[in-house]
């Protein structure tokens, strides 16, 4: 963790020393370190501190160019549009007294963004709010369709479920920590396995020509997207992962949380159902966002997008797991074992919901 006093000297490469308040924890991200920079004599928030994990995003030149290179180009369109409130519809990203977007502190790397005033995150959607986000994600991928700059990999291969599914037999052939000897961890290889070609589907269509890549957020989780008090979304957060790959991505993974009756990691695997409901909203939301560049084959693959992310977030949560727990923050010895049981409980039901 990190002192007080050390947070206010990393701000302080971004705004004067003087006039910072405070800086206090954000939010419940599992990759990053967020902090909210408090200024004197104001009630809200002004800025986002937020620590880097270069050990997930390893070239951190190439994560801020990206993120650059894309709210540059979303700022351009809207104004080019007349749109009044800029600044709560696209992060802006402070320029720190190195001229670039982060300081390296010792051997951390740290970035400052504007904070979004009257915005708050949700958990959960309604299907009005879901048929909004679809509309919000699928303009923002049609508002990137004509990107010229190039975006990087960021992580290669991050959305690849072949890949995925190799990283989950490493783990299980290298046993780290002992954990494959459990019937249950073994039960879930099995029930994996069975599932693995039909959820490859996606890479397969990619190879014969099928399937295009675009630029996608690639988090798509309700709580990266921030609402305004009467529900209605803003803007779109946690613009880390932007990169080539399939729009399935971005419907999938929304639908994960979204769809989702339970929590991500929700202990009680009763909780966990997946509300049609909300996905026809979404979809509505998404297609209409997406009409002017959705092809015939990847509007046929919805469904089994929605399938897709629940299968591949079990599958990164249990190679994880069997590695001993070194990739996402966990709260308690099991957690990802426990995540691991309730995404494959979403990816059952949304099997049956989508049949
Ligand atoms: C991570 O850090 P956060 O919570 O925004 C992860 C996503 C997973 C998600 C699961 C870079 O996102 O891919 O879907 O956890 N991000 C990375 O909650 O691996
Ligand atoms: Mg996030």
């Amino acid at each position: 963790m990190y002192e007080p006093q050390t947070l206010q000297t990393i701000a302080s490469h971004f705004v004067t020393a003087e006039h910072i308040d405070a800086v206090l924890p954000l939010g419940n991200g599992l990759i990053n370190d967020t902090f909210k920079i408090m200024m004197k004599g104001e009630e809200q928030p002004r800025y986002v501190l937020q620590h880097i994990n270069d050990k997930v995003f390893t070239d951190v030149e190439m994560l801020q160019r990206n993120i650059e290179t894309v709210t540059d180009h979303i700022r351009r369109k809207y104004e080019a549009a007349g749109m009044t409130d800029i600044n709560r519809r696209v992060l802006h990203f402070l320029k720190a007294d190195t001229g670039k977007t982060y300081v390296k502190v010792g051997e951390e790397y740290w970035r400052v963004m504007d904070f979004i005033a009257d915005s708050v995150t949700q958990e959960a959607v309604t299907p009005q709010s879901a048929y909004d986000a679809g509309r919000n994600f699928g303009d923002f991928e049609a508002l990137l369709a004509d990107l010229k700059e190039p975006i990087g990999e960021i992580i290669p291969n991050f959305h690849n479920i072949e890949f995925r599914l190799k990283q989950l037999e490493e783990a299980i052939a290298a046993n780290p920590v002992g954990r494959m000897k459990d019937a249950e961890v073994q039960d879930y290889v099995k029930k994996i396995q069975e599932h693995a070609s039909a959820m490859c589907l996606g890479e397969r269509l990619y190879r014969e020509g099928k399937l295009p890549k675009r630029i996608c957020h690639c988090d798509t989780k309700v709580n990266n997207m921030l609402f305004d008090k009467e529900g209605n979304v803003l803007c779109i957060i946690d613009l880390d992962t932007i990169m080539p790959s399939f729009v399935f991505s971005d419907f999938g993974d929304f639908l994960r949380s979204a769809a989702n009756t339970g929590a991500e990691d929700d202990p009680d695997l009763g909780n966990i159902h997946f509300n049609r409901a909300i996905y026809d909203a979404f979809l509505e939301g998404y297609l209409e966002g997406t009409k002017s560049f959705l092809t015939p084959v990847e509007r046929e693959n919805l469904p089994y997008a929605a399938c897709l992310f629940p299968y591949m977030q079990a599958v990164r949560f249990f190679a994880d797991y069997i590695n001993g727990d070194t990739y996402y923050k966990i709260r308690y010895p099991e957690h990802n074992l426990v995540r691991t049981r309730a995404q494959w409980k979403l990816f059952e039901e949304a099997q049956k919901a989508l049949k």
